[in-house]
This record gives structure tokens, sequence and C-alpha cells, in this order.
């Protein structure tokens, strides 16, 4: 790959015709990486964006997908996309907010009660505001925010009922403050690892929980190792598609116009698609052998609210971005 590399970025006439029509390479070769298994509709969809991206732009623009981690775990490709080593990246809320804190706004716990509420928030004026913020770490992203889902916890020792199941539990969140916090003040024992950590950290009990939306439990085939599935819905989270900032301004405003819709109506199907999953995967997972039970909220907005949760998360993520979430939920703290 650097061979083409070297060559295409010294276009000498005659050169590329040199090599086979397969490894002619584009006028903008990109890479995008990401943390989910190729069989999640995220990976599914960005392909499909890749694919008309190439055609509309007549092969100027091609896209390379590095799904599933094989460019290192998230916090890799969050500085890879920040030096230009990959040009996208697709990265949770959760997770972006460790460059951008504003960002996990999205993932206060029991925020959104349903997507009328999410969409509503993150295609308005809660969404830009984080964009903005985004922006000011040189990092371009694309308007609609791709959908996680509402997170779930799963457990390989027993259901989780009320907040006091979670007393101790050994549990497994991603490489995010928010959710150390929450997961802290639920009174569990939480622990930050990569995804690309998960299953194997499952699977030897170095933790014996871990929380994540349904689709990604399925495709990565954590009910391998998890026996309950609780329906907590503690967070709603959502994928922020970014690209290099430095790349995105390399792109001619006509690249430009075909990647954002290309990209933005891929991010709409996927919401759709994940939308439908939620509907059809719990059966799947009980056929599979999870055990899945629906706690309600109250126990675990109490003991959050008892905690100092919300007040503490207000003043961190100040006035502004707080109301903003308000708008679209109402009172939280
Ligand atoms: O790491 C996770 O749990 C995942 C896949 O949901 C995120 O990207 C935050």
């Amino acid at each position: 790959r650097s061979l083409l590399r070297t060559l295409s970025a010294v276009p000498v006439a005659g050169m590329t015709t040199a090599l086979p029509a397969m490894a002619q390479t584009a006028e903008f070769s990109l890479k995008y990486g990401n943390n989910l298994p190729v069989t999640h509709p995220l990976n599914i969809r960005a392909k499909e964006a890749c694919d008309r991206i190439l055609k509309e732009s007549k092969g100027r623009v091609d896209i390379k997908i590095f799904p599933n981690n094989q460019l290192g775990g998230d916090t890799d490709m969050l500085s890879q996309v920040r030096s230009g080593g990959i040009d996208f990246f697709t990265p949770s809320a959760l997770v972006i907010a460790t460059l951008v804190p504003v960002a996990a706004i999205n993932a206060v716990g029991f925020a959104f009660s349903d997507y009328n509420q999410v969409w509503s928030a993150m295609d308005g004026d809660l969404g830009a505001h984080v964009r903005a913020a985004i922006a000011k770490m040189h990092l371009h992203t694309f308007e609609k925010m791709w959908d996680n889902g509402f997170r779930q916890t799963t457990s390989s020792k027993a259901p989780i009922t009320t907040a006091k199941d979670l007393d101790g539990l050994k549990i497994r969140v991603p490489v995010s403050p928010l959710s150390i916090s929450m997961f802290k003040g639920l009174g569990a024992s939480p622990t930050s690892l990569q995804f690309s950590e998960v299953y194997s950290s499952l699977q030897t009990k170095i933790v014996d929980a871990q929380e994540n939306p349904l689709p990604i439990i399925q495709v990565a085939k954590l009910y391998e190792v998890q026996k309950f599935c609780s329906l907590t819905n503690h967070i709603w989270d959502g994928y922020w598609f970014i690209a290099n900032g430095r790349t995105w301004e390399r792109l001619p405003a006509d690249l430009k116009a075909i990647v954002s819709a290309a990209i933005n109506d891929a991010g709409m199907g996927q919401r759709d698609d994940i939308k439908k999953l939620n509907e059809s995967v719990v059966g799947d997972l009980q056929s599979k052998g999870l055990a899945i039970n629906r706690p309600a909220a109250e126990t675990f907005r109490a003991k959050l609210r008892e905690a100092g949760f919300y007040g503490e998360w207000k003043g961190r993520f100040g006035d502004e971005a707080w109301g903003l979430l308000e708008k679209s939920v109402g009172k939280l703290a």
C-alpha cells in the first residue's frame, strides 16, 4: 500500500497505467476506521455511503473502511483522526467526550425517554452545540448523528431489577468519565475498557457485566459470555461521523457536497435499521440463551439524584448545554 501511496502522491504520466486496473488510486484515497463488527448496521450503511461516493465522484473519492478496531481501539482511532493517520472515524458520544467534554451531554442518565426526544435534540440545537464544540478541535462533524442506541445492562451474575442489584457489580464501561461517574453513583464498581477488549474481559471474568445497546450485544456475540440482559435504557448513545479537518478542507466543494449527502443519508438509513433491529433482536437474544428482564427506571434515577449525579454534571456541562438538553427532555436536576 505504501508503494501505491507514493505513486499516487507523485502523479507521473503513464505510471498508473502500468499498474493493473484495480490498483489505480483515486485522487482522494481516504481511510475510515470504526469499532464495530462488519455486520452492524453502522458498517453496512457506511459501505453503502462509500460505494455511492465512489460512483458519484466518478472515482475521485475512494474511502476504504477499516471496521472492528482493525486500526486499534477507540482511543487510538481518536488520535489517528486528529493527526490525519485516518480521515474518518465514528466515535460514540461517550468516547469523543474524552476530547470534547460537552459531547457526552446526550448520555446523561435517563435523560431521553424515546427516539422522538433523541432526534429532535440531536438534529436540533443540542446537536449543533456539540458539533460546534467538536469543530474547535479541527474536526469536521457531519450533521446527522448515527444511532448506537439505548444502552442495556448484561451480566453473568444475576439480573438487574433495581439499583440495589448494581451494588459492587464489576461492570465494564467505555473510556468515558460520565459512564464511570454514573455507575459509581449507582453503587457499582465500573472499569473503563475499550470496546476491543470487552468480549475477552467478560470471557476471562476480569469484569462480570457490561452495558451496550441490543444490536451490539447481538453482533458482538456478547450473549456467548453473558447470561442476563436487563433493559435498563440508562443512556442513549450515538455515533458522530467525524473527519480530519485538513482532509475535509482539502476536498473541493463539489466533492464535499457528494460526501456529505451520502454520509448523512446513510446515517438516516442506519437510524431506521437500528429501530427495526430493536424490535426484532430481543427474541433472537432470548433464543441464544440470554434471560431478559425489564426493570423500572425509578430506583436508578432516585439513586443518581441522591448521589448528586445530575447536579455535578449540570455544573460540568455548563448552563447553556444543560438548558438545551432540558429543552428537549424536561427538568432533570
Ligand atoms: O464501547 C462501547 O461500548 C460502544 C461500542 O458502545 C461505544 O462505542 C461506546
